[in-house]
């Protein structure tokens, strides 16, 4: 595998599930893998989840790792061409790209989407340049559009805890929640792109404004009742996410009401009770009282942290991929 971005990089789904488990089972079985290669995790932006999962996915692989915060010692970085560099950047990222993928193997890189210009964000101009000019193996750690790291972790976790019964597919709603800033749609992209091709049965919620991008969404279930997607469901997904500008491009990236009238949204008691019992997942960071409240997310159905410890094998199953590619 020399680029993870999409679910069609991983190929066959089940393949992918089965080698999770492999990988669970026995994690430092790879440590000849990763002898004297090395990682490099490059982060534009914030971290926990992402940072040391991946760096111990990439130590249980026997590989070395360098991590580089690029707004905390390096220089800061143009990452338009043409641009007369009179400014506060001193580099360029097409001298940058070059020069880190000479120290490494591997690629990681974490850029969010800026919301300053929708087609930049969604033609994923920050990750291309590293496809291109890096040489080297590329995985996404959030991009602008992408977390796929998030959502394979997401559905290792539901097919570990989905227990048949007589329905032969989970309910997975994922829905909208309030929140005071703007997010990226990174994480509701990734999360409906697997799940459309997993085996499951997907149901989107949230308010009218807020249509994800339909290259992820394609034709899946959309709901605008909260409460009545909520019906039935075995797993709730929560996310914020801010507007696509889908319908209105001119509201790309914009928190469209005020979140103190959108409170009803927020995973409470009252909607986890028309559920079928349901678990629930939130990727994390969490604003608790935001998106869900504290009753639900310290219940026992609540899976936020093995789906953050799934995050290292989501990561741990990716990176073997690249070395065995090597
Ligand atoms: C980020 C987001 O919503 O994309 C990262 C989530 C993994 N969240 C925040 O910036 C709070
Ligand atoms: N879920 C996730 O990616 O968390 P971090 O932003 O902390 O890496």
């Amino acid at each position: 595998m020399r680029i993870f971005q999409h679910v069609t990089d991983i190929g066959d789904l089940s393949a992918a599930l089965a080698e999770a488990q492999e990988v669970k089972r026995n994690r430092f079985a790879w440590q000849n893998l990763g002898h004297n290669k090395t990682a490099l995790l490059i982060f534009f932006n914030n971290s926990l989840r992402t940072r040391l999962s991946t760096q111990k996915a990439a130590m249980n692989l026997g590989m070395n790792v360098i991590v580089l915060d690029v707004n905390q010692g390096a220089w800061k970085l143009e990452t338009e061409r043409g641009v007369i560099m009179d400014g506060d950047k001193s580099e360029h990222l097409l001298e940058a790209i070059p020069v880190m993928a000479s120290y490494c193997d591997i690629i990681g890189v974490r850029s969010f989407a800026r919301f300053e210009n929708r087609a930049d964000d969604y033609e994923e101009r920050i990750l291309n340049q590293f496809i291109q000019y890096s040489g080297r193996p590329v995985f996404f750690m959030e991009s602008a559009t992408v977390h796929p790291l998030q959502a394979f972790a997401d559905l290792i976790t539901i097919e570990e805890n989905w227990k048949p019964s007589n329905a032969s597919k989970p309910k997975v709603v994922m829905t909208w929640a309030p929140h005071p800033k703007a997010l990226p749609q990174a994480v509701p992209n990734s999360f409906a792109e697997w799940m459309l091709a997993a085996d499951v049965d997907f149901v989107i919620t949230h308010p009218e404004g807020y249509e994800l991008d339909p290259q992820f969404v394609g034709s899946a279930r959309v709901e605008y009742d909260q409460m009545k997607a909520f019906e039935g469901a075995d797993f709730v997904y929560a996310k914020n996410w801010s507007c696509p500008g889908v319908t209105r491009p001119e509201d790309y990236g914009k928190v469209l009401d005020d979140y103190h009238k959108m409170m009803n949204w927020t995973v409470d008691a009252a909607h986890m009770a028309v559920t079928n019992n349901a678990a629930f997942l939130h990727c994390l960071p969490v604003r608790r009282n935001m998106i869900v409240t504290d009753d639900v997310i310290e219940s026992p159905r609540s899976l936020v942290i093995p789906e953050a410890a799934n995050r290292e094998i989501s990561a741990q199953v990716v990176l073997k991929r690249m070395l065995e590619s090597l």
